[in-house]
């Protein structure tokens, strides 16, 4: 019998208000008066510094620099670039003036980059000039530098580019006096696959990302306690929006510092959490599992560090127990998050300044001023405690929309404003929640996201693959690797995995590349024509 019982999970901390009227930059700097000579910002390949205030009036500056290059409210900017205090300036700046900040990953191919590029319509692409030709092509469609859109780039800037200067060192008296920004415009437009099909702007409003930031770091007892001594590390890539958000955003509303690093090496990894003293590292898997067993950790001081916290992929227990070994005084635990959810959905509860234990392997609670269901993906009922099924989330932190794609965004935020999020977890007795499966198409590489629609398109493109289908395949050290099954066309009897592999390695990010190809002869589909990804992963098991 259908229950028509709603099962409904919120946090056990109380909800806090949040000021999700006013603008993200306002909200973030809104304590500024407070900790204005405190470090804001730290290089960690230079060791330059960037007080609060310091950060503030170069945010300011660039907003006006952008006004000037003739950006508007409601205009897309894109960053391209590794871990650098311009992105912080930039992503503030653009937020000054309305304006919405595109994060791209500056590994990415050209093709990748020009797909981000036009969804998106960026005016003004902020990178390093080692990535301009990256914005570069000779095709008709191919918007030109300098005329269709422009570029700034943070060091000698190539042909037709302007240097960052422009932006930095413009007048911030000069800036519109007039942009008025609601809660509910955009202000960062990150890409995702969500839980189908290729990548697609994830519309983040002001509303969306102050609630998510309140519902971790606001509030008499944070969940996510950050203090304004404390020095976040900030190796996980601003372009995506675990750091973005949890990271830099929770950083500046606390007051906390913020070290910077381009990107992961171990060796400097360690020497920089020794020299500048950090103590919350936002780490995902994988570089848990670097140093819980680089034998070079037991070298250094890590007495500093008092938060682990863990997201964006699953983390195993011996993993977490092992890496603890090595970090005794730290509190570790994980947070939980989806970019269309703003993105965080729960947190450890041991992170909060009045701490609740967490049980090793949970997600944490979910978050404050939230709602969580699951629901069976068979029947869409409400489940109780302890039973699996997907993970949905309502709140003020969810995404507004994917852009330009509505019928994408009904698949995802149903009429009751649940957005569902593809993930198999429950709740148990504690209120933590657990995630044990997937059941969207997403693999996730190192806790970045491989879309299979993307890599099958592009097999398809191929004149010897007659059909393809791309799953994930368990990998200790990335989690998952991508994997393909392949059918060849009555040409292509000699086409090898050597050649699928190289075909496709050529295109994408290297996160993306192919691990494995299997020809077979048919992708085995339901009725309706939706690839069987479940057979195929079983297969993959039986191999
Ligand atoms: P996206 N455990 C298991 N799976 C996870 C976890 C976790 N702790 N976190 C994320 N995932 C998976 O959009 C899950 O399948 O955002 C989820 O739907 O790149 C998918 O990754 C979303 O991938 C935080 C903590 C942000 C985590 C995040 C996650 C951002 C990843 C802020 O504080």
């Amino acid at each position: 019998a259908q229950s028509s019982q709603i099962h409904i999970f919120r946090s056990r901390l109380p909800d806090i208000p949040i000021p999700n009227q006013i603008p993200l930059h306002t909200y973030c700097f809104q304590n500024l008066a407070e900790y204005r000579d405190r470090t804001c910002l730290i290089v960690g390949s230079t060791g330059k510094t960037y007080s609060f205030a310091e950060t503030h009036l170069i945010c300011r500056k660039v907003a006006s620099g952008l006004a000037k290059l003739g950006v508007k409210k409601g205009d897309v900017i894109m960053t391209l670039f590794q871990n650098c205090p311009e992105f912080v300036f930039s992503f503030m700046g653009a937020s000054m003036i309305g304006a919405v900040t595109t994060t791209a990953n500056p590994f990415y191919t050209k093709a990748e980059i020009f797909k981000q590029m036009s969804a998106s319509k960026a005016k003004v692409v902020i990178t390093q000039s080692v990535y301009v030709d990256k914005l570069k092509d000779s095709g008709e469609e191919y918007p030109k530098i300098g005329e269709d859109f422009s570029v700034v780039t943070i060091d000698d800037p190539p042909e037709n580019c302007l240097h960052f200067s422009v932006l930095s060192e413009a007048d911030e008296e000069d800036m519109p006096a007039t942009v008025e920004i609601a809660p509910d415009d955009a202000v960062a437009l990150p890409f995702s696959s969500g839980t189908t099909g290729l990548p697609k702007g994830v519309v983040l409003t002001h509303k969306s990302l102050i609630t998510s930031v309140a519902q971790q770091v606001d509030g008499e007892n944070p969940n996510l306690y950050l203090k304004e001594d404390d020095v976040v590390l900030c190796v996980l890539p601003l372009f995506h929006i675990f750091s973005l958000n949890s990271v830099l955003l929770c950083s500046l509303r606390a007051g906390a510092a913020v070290l910077l690093m381009q990107k992961f090496e171990i060796k400097s990894l360690l020497e920089l959490i020794k020299k500048h003293r950090v103590s919350v590292a936002a780490v995902v898997p994988p570089l848990v599992l670097a140093l819980a067993k680089n034998p070079i950790v037991d070298s250094y001081d890590l007495s500093s560090i008092r938060v682990v916290l863990s997201g964006a992929a699953p983390l195993g227990k011996e993993l977490e127990e092992a890496l603890h070994q090595r970090v005794p005084q730290a509190i570790f635990g994980q947070g939980y998050g989806m970019t269309e959810a703003g993105p965080v959905l729960s947190m450890c509860p041991a992170f909060a300044k009045q701490a609740l234990p967490a049980k090793s392997g949970s997600c944490g609670s979910v978050v404050r001023n939230a709602e969580l269901m699951v629901v069976d993906p068979e029947t869409g009922c409400s489940l109780g405690r302890n039973q699996p099924g997907e993970i949905c989330i309502r709140g003020s932190q969810i995404m507004k929309e994917y852009l330009n794609d509505p019928a994408a965004t009904a698949r995802t935020i149903d009429v009751d404003g649940w957005l569902h999020t593809g993930d198999i977890g429950y709740v148990d007795d504690d209120d933590e929640v657990f995630i044990v499966d997937r059941v969207k198409e997403l693999i996730k590489f190192k806790g970045f996201q491989v879309p299979p629609a993307e890599l099958e398109a592009l097999l398809l493109s191929h004149p010897m693959i007659a059909d393809a289908a791309v799953v994930p395949q368990k990998d200790d050290a990335a989690g998952e690797v991508p994997v393909a099954f392949v059918v060849r066309s009555s040409d292509g009897f000699d086409l090898t995995e050597e050649a699928v592999k190289e075909f496709i390695a050529k295109q994408v990010v290297f996160y993306k590349k192919l691990h494995k190809v299997y020809f077979i002869h048919a992708i085995p589909k339901s009725a309706s024509g939706k690839i069987l990804r479940k057979e195929l992963r079983e297969k993959l098991q039986a191999a």
